[in-house]
């Protein structure tokens, strides 16, 4: 009750912030897109982790306002990075579940992201693989109308759920994320390194785009790349970052 309560009061009172961490192409070893992380200090209990207080705000349906927020404070971003002259990246927004089960979800999210004069194809969102595999009936006609628009979809986590091959091809997505968990240790693992290969080769075979998570060293990036996979994003690169540091990376690397 006291995160819940806390969660009210910082969404009333602007107690959160945004940090954003780069993820890279590895055909061009440009910064593609920036993941979009939230950040929080409790008042009292001191900085919490979102995987502690985002099921809280799911619980109590504070996701709604809280996602909607995050998503406005990271179009406004992309927003002002373009009228400075950093045009060639796009934001991967986290989204629960619960947020594409609302039915104005899609409207409340194409009227944001008109009004900081952006289009559908700027943005990319994230959904775990298990709460789409979950709740695939329940989503189809969201992810639907989001792909219309121009948005793309990465399952996160990808490798920790079930995911038949079967739903994987009916759904309208454009990446897999694989789970930090298989990347961590490719170097040492061979099971871990054989996870990575088979889950880019799937994807592939599907069409889509392939993101490793967790990437922290050099031996990672190349086993990923000799691997044929698209794109890194972890401690090698940078970790969750302010926005003004992750723009100074963008106009280094880019
Ligand atoms: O990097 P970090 O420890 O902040 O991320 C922890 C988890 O919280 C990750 O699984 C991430 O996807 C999730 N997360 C971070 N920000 C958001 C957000 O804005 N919305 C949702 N739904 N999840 C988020
Ligand atoms: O569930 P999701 O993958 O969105 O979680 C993102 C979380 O992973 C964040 O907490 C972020 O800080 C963390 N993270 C990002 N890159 C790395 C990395 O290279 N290594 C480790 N250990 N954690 C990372
Ligand atoms: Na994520
Ligand atoms: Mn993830």
């Amino acid at each position: 009750l006291e995160i819940e309560n806390g969660l009210r009061d910082a969404l009333k009172h602007g107690g959160f912030k945004l940090h954003y961490q780069p993820q890279v192409d590895l055909a061009t070893g440009s910064i593609c897109s920036v993941e979009v992380l939230l950040r929080w200090r409790h008042p009292v209990l001191g900085v919490i982790s979102p995987n502690r207080f985002i099921p809280i705000a799911e619980e109590t349906k504070l996701i709604l306002p809280l996602g909607l927020w995050v998503i406005d404070r990271a179009c406004h971003q992309l927003r002002s990075w373009r009228n400075d002259g950093i045009t060639d990246v796009r934001v991967a927004i986290n989204v629960s579940v619960k947020q594409l089960q609302d039915e104005s979800f899609f409207k409340a999210l194409s009227s944001i992201v008109k009004r900081h004069g952006l289009s559908g194809p700027d943005i990319e969102l994230e959904i775990t693989e298990s709460a789409i595999m979950e709740n695939l009936s329940r989503v189809q006609a969201i992810l639907k109308a989001l792909q219309d628009y121009g948005i793309t979809l990465s399952i996160d986590d990808f490798g920790t759920g079930y995911s038949s091959l079967g739903r994987l091809k009916l759904l309208p997505i454009q990446s897999l994320k694989i789970d930090r968990s298989f990347v961590q240790d490719i170097e040492t693992d061979h099971g871990n390194a054989k996870i990575c290969d088979g889950i880019i080769a799937l994807g592939h075979s599907l069409g889509l785009k392939i993101i490793a998570e967790g990437v922290e060293t050099e031996a990672q990036k190349n086993l990923l790349q000799n691997s044929g996979c698209d794109a890194i994003q972890g401690f090698l690169i940078a970790k969750p970052l302010p926005a003004d540091e992750v723009a100074e990376l963008i106009t280094q690397l880019n």
